[in-house]
């Protein structure tokens, strides 16, 4: 099941992949979106919600901020017991044998409480956690020791590892650390598994089986899809590529089948977003896949995040727009050559500014992310930065504005004396957000002015 809060615009791809892979292995499954159903609720209560969580919490600039504290997710649960039991009932109904949460920080509270609650009225059934909140650069297998009514956590890909560790389940009766997996056993101990291998041949997963969703449930008629997994780059504040390891992706010609079989499953739309961290870290491969997408006369609409690169030029973002693409979401972080080069990123301001402005001029829709505070960020370069963003919001329907955050498994994580990071108290629970440089010259607070500078530049986020 998912959780809130995750996207509220399509069903979620990695349930549709691992229904997938699970049916074609011959086990029966069932998912279930308690996010949609979750907002769907919020929505029919209207102004009435009396505890913080709404509708617009799913809204993810500070009113999604409620997901992310323990207290307003109780709240909710507590007062709105019916609708939360009707869900844990839901789940019993179907007599499964294992219970698996897919799982991301913004719905880690929720699937917490849910999952405790299912545990206290079915205590024999295994609860399993997967998705990012569990891998090891987030939460880990630490998430076990702080809550007993967890049996096993997924930490990494799980396309082979889950359909190895449901057979070793069934023929056995235990849990078992399979490659990728870390299991409490009936006495207590927990063990971690091995790093499991990464899926090479992308082309062998199943397409996404949505069968379990109804759309009209959705704020849009989206289809996820993705085309590759990783990156082609190791950006400096980045955990998301060193997780994934290496980049892969399917093959254009089985992309385009996928797209062809979600077609004709959902003849009601045709919009696909792709859930890759980049569309363009195989420009050849993407190229391919335009060229079968037009002369295949598919007539789709899609959109997803890429990198600054040169190779996005004027003639093949036409092509990309032709074959549909109506939106692209820029990486871009900086607008300091110094920022930029710190950052790991291998291109210079003035190509982001030239692929920025070519995107737009061919009429797709560009929305671009500027990162504030990472470390070296002083006050000329923080300029530098506004200055490009003054120059380049013409260009953008919308700018994304995270402040830096300190990830595990970062480049940066692994190299704090190199970035003048002062000694992390990782006992604080925010960390993450609170480290500082050893000179003061970079605090939160400090952060949290240039964040509010560049907000008051660009106007709401969500406009
Ligand atoms: C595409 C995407 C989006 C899209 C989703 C579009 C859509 N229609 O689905 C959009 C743009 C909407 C989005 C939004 C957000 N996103 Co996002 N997103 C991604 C991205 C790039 C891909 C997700 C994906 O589909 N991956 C591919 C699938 C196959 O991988 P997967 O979900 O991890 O599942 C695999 C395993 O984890 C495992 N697994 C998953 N679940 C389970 C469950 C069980 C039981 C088991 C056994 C295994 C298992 O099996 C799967 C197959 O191997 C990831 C980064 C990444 N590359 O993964 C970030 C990511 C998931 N997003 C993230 C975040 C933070 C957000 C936002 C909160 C950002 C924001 N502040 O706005 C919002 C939340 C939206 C909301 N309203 O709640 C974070 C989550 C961090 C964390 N540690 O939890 C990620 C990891 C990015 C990052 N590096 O920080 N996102």
């Amino acid at each position: 099941m998912q959780c809130p809060a995750w996207t509220v615009e399509s069903p979620p791809y990695s349930l549709g992949i691992l229904a997938a892979i699970l049916r074609a292995a011959g086990h029966k499954v069932k998912c279930f979106d308690f996010n949609i159903a979750t907002y769907n609720y919020c929505k029919s209560q209207g102004a009435s919600v009396p505890e913080g969580i709404t509708s617009e919490s799913w809204i993810m600039d500070q009113r999604g901020n409620v997901w992310y504290e323990k207290e307003s997710v109780s709240a909710f649960v507590k007062n709105h017991h019916k609708f939360i039991e009707s869900m844990v009932d839901e789940i019993g109904a179907f007599e499964s044998q294992i219970v698996g949460f897919s799982t991301q920080s913004t719905s880690k509270f929720f699937s917490l409480a849910l999952a405790a609650r299912f545990k206290e009225k079915k205590n024999t059934t295994p609860i399993i956690f997967g998705g990012p909140l569990v891998f090891k650069n987030c939460y880990g297998p630490d998430i076990l020791k702080d809550h007993a009514f967890l049996d096993a956590i997924s930490f990494s890909e799980a396309d082979t590892a889950l359909p190895a560790f449901l057979d070793l389940f069934e023929q056995s009766g235990f849990l078992q650390p399979v490659p990728g997996f870390a299991v409490r056993s009936a006495s207590g101990e927990i063990t971690v598994g091995n790093e499991p291998g990464v899926v090479d041949d992308l082309d062998k997963i199943p397409y996404a089986d949505y069968t379990d969703f109804s759309g009209e449930h959705y704020t849009k008629q989206l289809i996820p899809i993705a085309t590759s997994r990783g990156c082609i780059n190791r950006c400096a504040f980045c955990a998301e590529s060193p997780h994934w390891r290496r980049f892969r992706r399917r093959s254009a010609e089985n992309i385009v089948r996928e797209i062809i079989m979600q077609l004709g499953q959902y003849p009601q739309t045709n919009e696909f977003w792709f859930n890759d961290s980049l569309i363009n870290g195989d420009i050849a491969m993407l190229e391919e896949l335009c060229d079968l997408i037009i002369s295949r006369g598919l007539k789709i609409r899609w959109g997803g995040q890429a990198m600054i690169r040169k190779e996005m030029n004027v003639s093949f973002l036409k092509k990309m727009k032709a074959a549909g693409c109506y939106l692209i979401s820029y990486g871009v972080e900086s607008g300091s050559d110094a920022m930029l080069k710190l950052m790991r990123k291998g291109y210079a301001a003035a190509l982001a500014e030239r692929v920025l402005h070519d995107t737009h001029a061919v009429g797709i829709d560009v929305i671009f992310n500027i990162m504030v505070g990472f470390p070296g960020e002083d006050d000329k370069r923080f300029r530098e930065t506004k200055d490009f963003v003054r120059r380049c919001r013409q260009y953008a329907s919308h700018i994304e504005l995270p402040t830096y955050l300190l990830l595990k498994g970062s480049f940066v994580f692994n190299h704090l004396e190199d970035f003048a990071i002062a000694p992390v108290d990782y006992s604080n629970e925010d960390w993450q957000l609170n480290w500082k440089t050893k000179d003061n010259t970079n605090t939160y607070q400090i952060r949290k002015d240039r964040w509010a500078e560049l907000w008051r530049l660009v106007g709401s986020p969500q406009s």
